[in-house]
């Protein structure tokens, strides 16, 4: 067990999530997140001194940065680590200019801005596209302070970033975010970084460098593990927010006052447990009856609405179509990159007029379920009315709006704004942005447990896009199973490439590359294979007929 990275491994709180009811799944759900406070174990989270120094060290770096004329930041990522870093460029950059600054602030993401709202998971395995994206971005500047983000201290993308970092030191700082000890970085080579290059070795070569610096507390399992968007990226948005606002603004307070705060707030969700366990039956049921769920959001609350919902794809396999996040200003799109004019991101980052969203929205499937983000539910009250004539379940996520909900109405609100006291404008945005993450997430979370796409604590349905998720799933095949390492990896090729014949001529590459052509749950045919000897032909007929993925697991198909 120790080898295993705490980023893979199973959390006790959560073992039986997926029998649960609704309200302990909330309540299980909260303390993972509280655990990023308080700490895993042994293991102190973000309450930990000499994590709290570091954090301290980066604000000094990222204001001497702000400062320099010469100088930029640049965020970078793979999956969510590069949403939220996107997403700290877009708030902070915001704030730069309302400070007279210029931007100051750069983002990348592993597979361009498609990969804001879309899984393009099979670029976090090229070091050498990672290494020319940075080049390319910090071209004209003297001074960058890089800071690199894989939860997992797993992603070649990054980890050829850093690399160029550590070979031209004259301009680079390199800085690298993570959530397990350097000793479990990732080991495994990847086909396309030469001299048998790993991560390991590059945050072993970070370690011994000074003036590089490693921000990697120990946050604990994910709640379902593996599931790097969840605590890993909470702490992550917690420790860009913290550093990125006390270097902006003028203050005295150290990062464990500002981390406090979000403690603080974040304890308090608890006391919505009720609303947010109805929630989850609701979006529960809509989709186990395929209804769709949708958010409407503005500005950074839209964002976080896109995104949660993109990253249920490759977590849970679902459908595109299940779960959506529409914007209603165009926030989103202003926010990018500039790209060549072909690279569609997505149609639903458009500002979307009430008329549009109608036209979306009114061929719903029966009893879906629509969240309205703060503001949006009552500047999109005629809306909500068609909506609620269609019978359609209506949410209201309230953060900051000082509205109310009309009395007899049946809309679902879940009221965090008596949480959200801090006194400071900026800041009470930033936790009303964290408070919304954590909810959506717990809401998408638990709606796939409800539809069985997770046993115990395992996401059995992920989609194999990336060299960790390949990985990720021989290991779950080989727990479930109890085969050995060689016939889960047999049996996942087979269902990659849909055949009965054994593939032996193909390399990692070329398996994720088959991946992106496969619609089929391709995880829980292996399963099934393995626990049921059967053929790829047989199983996949079974899991065809087994509209529960759980069930092959609990032997209830
Ligand atoms: C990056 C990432 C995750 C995603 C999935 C695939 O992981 O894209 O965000 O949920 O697990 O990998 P990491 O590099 O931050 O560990």
């Amino acid at each position: 067990m120790d080898s295993v990275p705490f980023t893979e491994r199973r959390n006790a709180l959560t073992m039986n999530i997926d029998a649960d009811t609704v309200e302990d799944a909330a309540n299980r759900l909260h303390e993972c997140n509280m655990e990023v406070f308080y700490g895993y174990e042994n293991y102190k989270g973000l309450s930990d001194d000499e994590f709290l120094n570091k954090l301290d060290q980066l604000v000094i770096l990222v204001k001497a940065t702000l400062q320099n004329e010469k100088g930029i930041i640049v965020i970078s990522g793979c999956g969510t680590s590069g949403r939220i870093g996107f997403l700290a460029s877009t708030f902070f950059n915001q704030l730069c200019l309302e400070n007279n600054l210029p931007k100051k602030y750069h983002y990348i993401i592993a597979g361009g801005n498609s990969a804001l709202v879309t899984s393009v998971e099979a670029t976090e395995d090229d070091p050498i596209v990672g290494a020319a994206e940075l080049k390319h971005v910090s071209e004209s500047f003297e001074r960058v302070l890089f800071i690199g983000i894989t939860c997992g201290l797993s992603a070649p993308f990054v980890g050829g970033q850093l690399e160029y970092c550590l070979d031209n030191p004259e301009k680079f700082i390199p800085v690298l975010i993570g959530f397990n000890p350097v000793s479990m970085a990732r080991q495994i080579r990847v086909p396309k970084w030469s001299g048998d290059k790993t991560f390991y070795g590059v945050a072993s070569r970070m370690e011994k460098t000074s003036g590089a610096l490693i921000l990697n507390p120990i946050v604990g399992p994910e709640p379902i593990s593996g599931s790097s968007r969840m605590k890993s990226g909470t702490a992550t948005k917690v420790m860009l927010d913290t550093v990125f606002y006390l270097a902006s603004t003028n203050t005295n307070a150290k990062a464990r006052d500002v981390i406090e705060e979000f403690k603080i707030t974040i304890e308090k969700m608890k006391n919505e447990t009720t609303d947010i366990a109805n929630v989850i039956q609701q979006a529960g049921d809509c989709m186990i009856n395929n209804g769709y769920i949708r958010y409407v959001g503005s500005s950074t609350f839209g964002i976080w609405g896109m995104i949660d919902a993109s990253e249920c794809v490759p977590t849970y396999n679902s459908s595109y179509d299940d779960i959506r996040g529409f914007m209603t200003n165009d926030y989103f799109k202003k926010s990018l990159n500039p790209e060549s004019a072909d690279s569609l991101v997505s149609p639903a980052l458009d500002q979307s007029t009430p008329d549009d969203l109608w036209k979306t929205f009114q061929d719903l499937p029966p009893s879906s379920l629509i969240v309205f983000i703060d503001r949006e539910y009552h500047l999109q009250k005629a809306l909500v009315d068609k909506l609620q004539q269609k019978n359609h379940r209506i949410v209201w996520i309230k953060l900051l709006s000082t509205e109310s909900l009309e009395s007899n109405s049946n809309v679902q609100m879940i009221d965090f704004s008596k949480s959200i006291t801090s006194a400071d404008v900026t800041k009470q945005y930033l936790i009303a942005e964290l408070i919304l993450k954590l909810c959506l997430n717990t809401i998408s979370t638990a709606a796939h447990i409800l539809k069985g796409k997770v046993y115990q604590n395992i996401m059995i349905d992920v989609r194999v896009s990336n060299i960790k998720l390949f990985y990720r799933a021989i290991d779950i095949i080989k727990l479930l199973t109890g085969v050995d390492k060689e016939t889960a990896e047999k049996c996942l090729i087979q269902s990659i490439y849909q055949t009965n014949d054994e593939i032996n001529n193909q390399t990692i590459e070329q398996h994720i590359t088959a991946v992106a052509n496969n619609k089929d749950h391709i995880v829980p045919i292996a399963l099934l294979m393995c626990l049921s000897n059967y053929s790829y032909t047989q199983a996949k007929l079974q899991i065809d007929k087994c509209p529960r993925i759980r069930d092959i697991c609990t032997g209830n198909n």
